[in-house]
């Protein structure tokens, strides 16, 4: 399994998906649905869609099935990163390699498209069908409980308050991306095999996976921020640093946060054993996740 060709194939259903979903740029409010269009079809790495397309197939079922979910999650994604780039958050003007949304559309739209990609992103899990074990109400719980105040918003709220702190600590971290990184990607991962109508056992499976990749990829996220070029990473490269926020680097060193992030990986593959070969793509995604550069 080519697993950089599963990702091109993959981004690029989705992107076609994505495409007939979201109302286009001439729908009015055109200038909010240029602005939503404009970060969506950013040129994202999609690794959260590719995660529950990957999901539903290692549950037996296809990617056409997880479709729904896989655009749900990336809608949901493009806004939490036009909100974390505003002013107000991370204040940051580069983005996908392209200006930030703000800086391009000003900050009251901005904040709208974020918001309607937020709602848009439940409304793609209408295009889902329900399955034996999993109806339409199982779907929004998922999606609404990772995104939250106890999940995503939490993880923002404590890294918001965590800035420039004191006595910062290991356990303080892991509280942060498990909200804003790991909570998305464990829901991608479900969402997935819930479109396949995964077993408990395949669900709980899935959910470790998730957690445990959600975790490696921050790990990385934060290692890239510190060894990567802007111009690579296609966003702001060392802003965690001059924001003075507390990163794995900066707690215990890129050598221990890059072994950390291949435990975490190695825990992922583990996680995968009762899937057998279904769960090649999965694998894939994971050790590509642990050594991407950008
Ligand atoms: C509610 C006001 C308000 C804001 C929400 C929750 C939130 C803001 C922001 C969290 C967004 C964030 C930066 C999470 C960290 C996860 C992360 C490393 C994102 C980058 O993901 P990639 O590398 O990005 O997959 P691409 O662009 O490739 O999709």
């Amino acid at each position: 399994m080519d697993i950089n060709k599963f990702l091109e194939q993959s981004a690029k259903s989705v992107e076609k998906a994505l495409d007939r979903w979201v109302p286009k740029g001439r729908i009015k409010p055109q200038t909010l649905h240029e602005s939503m269009r404009y970060s969506l079809f950013a040129g994202g790495k999609r690794v959260r869609p590719a995660v529950s397309l990957a999901s539903s197939i290692a549950c037996g079922g296809t990617s056409e099935l997880a479709m729904p979910m896989a655009c749900a999650v990336e809608c949901l994604h493009t806004y939490s990163l036009i909100h974390d780039d505003l002013p107000c958050m991370d204040d940051d003007d580069f983005r996908r390699g392209k200006p930030t949304n703000h800086k391009v559309y000003g900050e009251g739209i901005a904040v709208l498209a974020g918001d309607a990609l937020l709602t848009i992103s439940f409304e793609m899990l209408l295009h889902a069908e329900a399955t034996t074990r999993y109806t339409h109400r199982d779907f929004v719980r998922e999606l609404a409980e990772a995104s939250g105040s106890r999940q995503l918003i939490a993880g923002q709220v404590a890294d918001l308050e965590g800035e420039n702190a004191t006595d910062r600590k290991v356990a303080d971290l892991k509280f942060i991306h498990e909200r804003k990184t790991s909570a998305l990607l464990r829901c991608s991962a479900r969402l997935g095999g819930m479109a396949a109508d995964a077993t408990p056992e395949q669900l709980s499976a899935l959910s470790e996976f998730g957690y445990k990749v959600g975790l490696a990829f921050q790990v990385i996220d934060d290692i890239l921020d510190e060894t990567q070029s802007t111009e690579n990473l296609g966003k702001t490269a060392g802003k965690d640093k001059e924001a003075g926020k507390m990163t794995y680097p900066s707690l215990i060193g890129l050598d221990k946060s890059r072994k950390y992030a291949e435990k975490l990986t190695r825990e992922a593959f583990a996680s995968l054993e009762i899937f057998g070969d279904q769960a090649m793509i999965l694998n894939g995604l994971a050790g590509y996740l642990l050594g991407r550069d950008r």
